[in-house]
């Protein structure tokens, strides 16, 4: 019988990637995307639009805010798994909407949770939190399953809560619910606001001489980097398991943001070197002396994860999973990306 996934954030980075790959494994998509005064559905209007797909690909309107429509939507589609990707997902702006965060990434959690419970379908459908690295905060490197938990912004807390929330609905009311510790995955999806695809984007414009210069905040944060596309096969890999847990997926390779910067100039034959500290520091083409990368402050956030880099061997031995893209090749397909989307 044809498996029925709910995906909320359906038109962000990972629930385009997810929707993809699942209605490649023939599943029925019901895809929850909030209202917007301007089009938000570039990533899906490949399904979106075709309409040899419309049998197969259900949008719904929905608001991780507003419990009565989860709850409807959910009553209505009877789903045998729900993806719940949808959030403010930004960590640097979740200190300007706390609030907001936590309402959205965390009660947007506990609503879906207590949707599937009130409607009595702990049994048939499964649940999947898309937890991060981000709950970790500054603590043991690297982060496993088995690392305490210190967050160390809005969004982090939030989702700690949501977290926590999966593992209760899981032990309290039995219901098959996991949370896939992520940590950052990016591609040509990605956000704009996003480091990785702020720094493609703006060496692809100084490329195509679209700009001169570009700012950016912390150069010395490390992050785990890895792919959208490998990361979204562990979220139907957890669904799938024997029995449900929780999963760090992460490549196991933490750099810092100067050689992300790097990795891109090298792309189009540019050599960056540093110069300086803290905020005049820049970023310089070792060959002729002009400055590429300079420091603002504003992107600075009051409290910073230094460094991410994850182990997921508990992933790999209970789920066969594995990274199959690594960072060079990371970049160099954002690069490419971007360098002919800029053309
Ligand atoms: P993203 O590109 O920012 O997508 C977020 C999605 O959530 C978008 O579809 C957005 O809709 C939707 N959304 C936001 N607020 C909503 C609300 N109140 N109600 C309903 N939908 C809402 O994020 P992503 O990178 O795909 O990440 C997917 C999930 O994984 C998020 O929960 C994120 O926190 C988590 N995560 C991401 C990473 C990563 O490195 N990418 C790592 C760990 C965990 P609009 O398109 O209308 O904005
Ligand atoms: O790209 P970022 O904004 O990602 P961040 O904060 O690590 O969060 C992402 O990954 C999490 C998983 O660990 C997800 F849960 C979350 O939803 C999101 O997808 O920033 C990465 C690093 C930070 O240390 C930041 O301070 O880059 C540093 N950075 C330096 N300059 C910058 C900038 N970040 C952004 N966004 N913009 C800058 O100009």
């Amino acid at each position: 019988m044809t498996k029925k996934a709910l995906i909320t954030g359906i038109t962000g980075q990972d629930g385009s990637h997810l929707c993809d790959f699942l209605m490649e494994k023939g599943y029925k998509i019901i895809g929850l995307k909030r209202r917007s005064s301007s089009f938000n559905t570039k990533r899906i209007d490949h399904i979106y639009n075709d309409i040899s797909q419309t049998k197969n690909f259900i949008p719904y309107y929905g608001d991780l805010t507003d419990s009565s429509n989860i709850l409807r939507v959910i009553q209505s589609t009877q789903p045998d798994e729900i993806y719940n990707l949808a959030a403010q997902s930004h960590v640097h702006t979740s200190f300007e909407i706390p609030e907001y965060s936590a309402n959205a990434d965390a009660l947007g959690t506990l609503r879906i949770l207590e949707a599937i419970r009130v409607l009595k379908l702990q049994k048939k459908t499964k649940f999947y939190q898309a937890s991060t690295s981000e709950i970790f905060g500054n603590t043991e490197i690297p982060q496993s399953e088995k690392t305490p938990f210190r967050p160390r912004s809005p969004y982090a807390i939030a989702k700690l809560y949501a977290y926590w929330t999966t593992v209760n609905y899981r032990e309290a009311y039995k219901i098959f619910a996991v949370n896939g510790i992520l940590f950052n995955h990016e591609g040509p999806r990605r956000g704009e606001t996003f480091v990785s695809r702020k720094v493609t984007r703006a060496v692809a414009e100084i490329y195509h001489k679209k700009r001169k210069f570009f700012t950016l905040g912390n150069l010395n944060a490390k992050r785990d980097w890895g792919s959208a596309k490998d990361y979204v096969r562990s979220m139907w890999l957890m669904l799938k398991a024997k029995k449900p847990s929780d999963y760090v997926i992460a490549t196991g390779k933490s750099y810092t943001v100067k050689k992300f910067v790097e990795e891109a100039f090298k792309y189009i034959g540019v050599k960056i070197s540093w110069k300086g500290k803290g905020i005049n520091e820049v970023g310089i083409d070792k060959k002729t002396g002009h400055i590429y990368v300079k420091v603002d402050p504003k992107y600075f956030r009051p409290t910073e994860v230094f460094e991410l880099r994850g182990d997921a061997s508990k992933a790999k031995k209970e789920l066969k999973w594995k990274p199959s893209t690594n960072f060079k090749e990371l970049v160099a397909e954002m690069m490419e990306h971007d360098l002919n989307e800029i053309k």
